[in-house]
C-alpha cells in the first residue's frame, strides 16, 4: 500500500529545501559577466544566462565547487549549485578575461 506518511515527509523536506536555497542570475553579455563578484550561501544556485550571440564556456576549479560546462550556446541558461563555503573563481576558457568571483558563505 502507498505510504502516505512517507510521501508527506518527502514533500515537506523538498519544500523546506526550496525555501532556504536562493536562485541568483548572472548574465554573460559582451564577453563579460554582469558582475565581477557575487555573494551566495552554500546550497544556492546561480543561473548563468548567455545573452551573447556567441558561445561561452564556464568552469571553476575551486575546491569543493568544481564544475565545467564545455560549451554554452547563445541564449542558454545553466544553473550551477555552489555547495562549499569559500571563494570560487568562475571563468570562460574561450575568453580568459571573463572572471567572476563567487563568495560562498
Ligand atoms: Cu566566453
Amino acid at each position: 500500500m502507498f505510504n502516505v506518511k512517507y510521501a508527506l515527509a518527502a514533500v515537506l523536506v523538498s519544500s523546506a529545501g526550496m525555501a532556504f536555497a536562493a536562485d541568483h542570475t548572472v548574465t554573460q553579455k559582451d564577453k563579460q559577466f554582469s558582475q565581477s563578484e557575487i555573494t551566495v550561501k552554500a546550497g544556492d544556485t546561480i543561473t548563468f544566462s548567455n545573452d551573447d550571440a556567441i558561445a561561452h564556456n564556464l568552469y571553476s576549479k575551486s575546491s569543493g565547487n568544481e564544475f565545467e560546462i564545455p560549451k554554452q550556446d547563445p541564449g542558454s541558461k545553466n544553473p550551477i549549485t555552489f555547495k562549499t563555503p569559500g571563494e570560487a573563481k568562475v571563468q570562460c576558457a574561450i575568453h580568459p578575461k571573463m572572471k567572476l568571483v563567487v563568495k560562498v558563505q
